[in-house]
């Protein structure tokens, strides 16, 4: 049969049955992880390797996280020990429920309350499609469906729920799985588990094409599509990639981009990532200037970056192990690694001490570090419990899982958006205390605060949306629906056009006019009024649209770098090319490719896959943020117009002699 001909490798793994090929067939004898074979189980290996964070050992068109059951299936993640190994796992995780059937029931969804390294199992007994995301890392996805054997295709289910969107406990709410939020959401699982369907920018002339299961699937009142493939290749796909093109204005400076995904050969797929710099002033603009891979460290994905305030040091983080590094800016080599928990994911420094302040988001803590006269950092041991730690949340409370925070512009406070506690942390230094913890929407996963530090704004990654927090009081005052203007059943896009899903990093631009968003779902770029906090355009990024920050443009003004996890190349975003506050005109104008194979840029360690890919973290250097720009040496100063050396406004800057 075609359904089995195609699925029959998850099939295989899902019975255990004897003789199935695959790597996991000839285990040595003297293995002390003999392979799992528990009758009507299916094993998911969770690991830190981009594309397959959920590991079936089989592929099904290029995903190897997808696995076709039978009603009745156990279905086992494996953190303690791999399926016939030992763990393939360094960082701390969760397997959260994130779609199921409107039919299934609560028994058939899984949660953790805190983020963990332990085994966890679900039994799945509704027909339908499953998703299973990590709420630290929400790009780990695992797809379960449960077949309904009475029926000659795979079964989607009725109506899907969607955390975030829809109420799991009310069956009414759950959308069409013949809707076009559906499709979206199924292509997105298509891209973002498969490598081989990962956009590349080296394949210039040739249409972008992922590759779906040719299967034929049942959706909504028993509706049949004979070809998935075909039917969200026509969709969705088939734009054709253009050749590198250069911004005419140059930067100001470098941009360092967390290509988090490229593997290297002594790291291997369990730890990919590297950086990579890029010239964006003088003759070499646009240029790859090195690839940074840490491999004596073993750097292992790698996530996000700042600077100190001289520009010296670039302080890394290490999303999937437990390590904050710092960078020698000039040579890319390491001058400290310290090991301070688990899941680091974003750094920032604070303008008035230049403490580094870095976010646990496997924990319930803020690290800090302080700077010695000599420029190096160590962690401060006047905080309680002697490491560094500010907690996030108050006794009793959930733990909160900090992701992406932000810095204000005269190092008083700090907001971190808390992805497990779907609220917002707003620290006042001054007090050494919370001052409030507001509410913001479904798993937030990045904060930003404007110049002055009177509004902040924190992206709500499954609900699609941007809160907007004022920092007189704490109090939440809006949330701006990215999907306003989407209809989830039809797809039509109405309103201004805008359309944003899946929001992640959301910096507000140094002169505090916008605020503006990479957007994964729906692979665009978001803007927003930051006046009237409204959603005022959108624009084509790629899939996994990821990362932002702000950069100096030569002469005036400011570029966005825009990231993407499921592309290998950088964005530059001019958003108000003649400055005048309006983006009507917005332009991507010109994007780098982060593929170096062509011409190899030097490097600490060689690529061997995924190159390119990844791209999370974006640092422009020098930093032009309102409070840091301040701080900037005399050589980089002088390289900014009257108006970046003070973005808001008020003295004129004479830069240090
Ligand atoms: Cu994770």
């Amino acid at each position: 049969m075609r359904k089995y001909g195609i699925l029959g490798a998850a099939l295989c793994l899902a019975a255990g049955v004897a003789g199935c090929s695959g790597d996991d067939a000839a285990a040595p004898p003297a293995n002390p992880f003999p392979p799992l074979n528990a009758a009507n189980t299916t094993y998911f290996d969770v690991t830190d390797e981009a594309g397959r964070w959920f590991d079936t050992r089989a592929t099904i068109a290029g995903t190897n996280s997808l696995a076709v059951v039978p009603p009745g299936q156990k279905i086992r993640f494996l953190q303690t020990r791999s399926f016939n190994g030992p763990s393939r796992v360094e960082s701390f995780h969760t397997v959260t429920s994130l779609i199921f059937p409107g039919a299934s029931t609560a028994s058939e969804r899984i949660d953790q309350p805190t983020a963990n390294k332990d085994d966890h199992e679900v039994t799945l007994n509704t027909p339908g499609l499953y998703v299973f995301v990590c709420k630290v890392h929400p790009y780990m996805l695992a797809g379960v469906i449960v077949d309904d054997p009475a029926n000659p295709e795979l079964e989607m289910g009725e109506t899907l729920h969607l955390v975030g969107v829809t109420d799991p406990a009310n069956a009414a709410t759950a959308f069409p799985s013949n809707s076009n939020l559906a499709l979206r959401l199924l292509r997105a699982f298509f891209v973002v588990t498969s490598p081989s369907n990962w956009k590349d920018y080296t394949k210039v002339g040739i249409p972008f094409k992922p590759i779906y299961p040719a299967v034929p699937v049942r959706l909504t009142g028993g509706a049949v599509v004979p070809d998935l493939n075909a039917a969200l290749q026509a969709t969705f796909d088939g734009d054709v990639i253009p050749a590198q093109k250069s911004p005419t204005i140059k930067g100001v400076g470098e941009v360092w981009v967390d290509t988090q995904y490229e593997e290297t050969v002594s790291k291997g797929a369990a730890k990919p990532s590297t950086i990579t710099v890029i010239d964006v002033a003088g003759a070499n603009a646009w240029k790859m200037k090195r690839k940074i891979a840490l491999p004596a460290q073993q750097m292992n994905n790698g996530h996000n970056m700042w600077s100190s305030h001289d520009q010296k040091q670039i302080y890394q983080t290490e999303w999937h192990g437990k390590s904050l590094y710092s960078i020698d800016s000039a040579t890319g080599a390491l001058l400290k690694e310290i090991v301070i928990g688990e899941d680091p994911a974003h750094v920032m420094t604070r303008v008035d001490t230049e403490q580094v302040h870095v976010t646990l988001n496997g924990e319930d803590a803020v690290v800090e570090f302080d700077k010695a006269a000599s420029g190096e950092i160590s962690i401060n041991p006047t905080r309680p419990g002697g490491q560094g730690r500010i907690l996030m949340q108050g006794p009793g409370e959930p733990q909160s899982q900090p992701h992406a925070h932000w810095m204000g512009h005269d190092g008083k406070t700090m907001a971190t958006p808390n992805s497990n506690s779907n609220d917002s942390t707003f620290f006042n230094f001054i007090t050494n205390l919370i001052f409030k913890k507001p509410a913001t929407g479904p798993l937030p996963i990045a904060a930003a605060m404007n110049p002055n530090s009177t509004k902040y704004y924190v992206s709500n990654y499954l609900g699609h949306s941007i809160s907007v927090i004022r920092m007189s009081d704490g109090v939440k005052i809006k949330d701006i629906n990215l999907l306003q203007n989407y209809n989830p059943v039809s797809g039509a896009v109405g309103g201004n056009g805008a359309i944003g899903g899946l929001p992640i990093q959301t910096p507000v631009s140094p002169d505090g006019k916008f605020v503006i968003t990479g957007n994964t779902l729906t692979g665009t770029i978001t803007i927003i009024d930051a006046v009237t906090d409204t959603l005022v355009k959108s624009l084509t990024c790629d899939p996994g649209c990821h990362g932002v920050n702000f950069g100096a443009k030569e002469g005036g003004g400011y570029y966005a770098y825009v990231t993407s996890k499921f592309s290998n190349r950088l964005i530059v975003l001019d958003y108000d090319p003649n400055n005048d506050g309006n983006v009507a005109d917005a332009v991507i104008a010109g994007w780098v490719v982060l593929d170096d194979s062509a011409a190899p840029a030097p490097t600490d360690d060689t690529i061997t896959g995924n190159r390119g890919m990844g791209g999370q973290g974006v640092l422009p250097v020098p930093n032009v943020y309102n409070g840091w720009v301040q701080k900037l040496p005399k050589s980089f100063c002088d390289q900014l117009s009257p108006e970046q050396r003070n973005p808001i406004g008020a003295p004129v800057i004479t830069c240090p002699s």
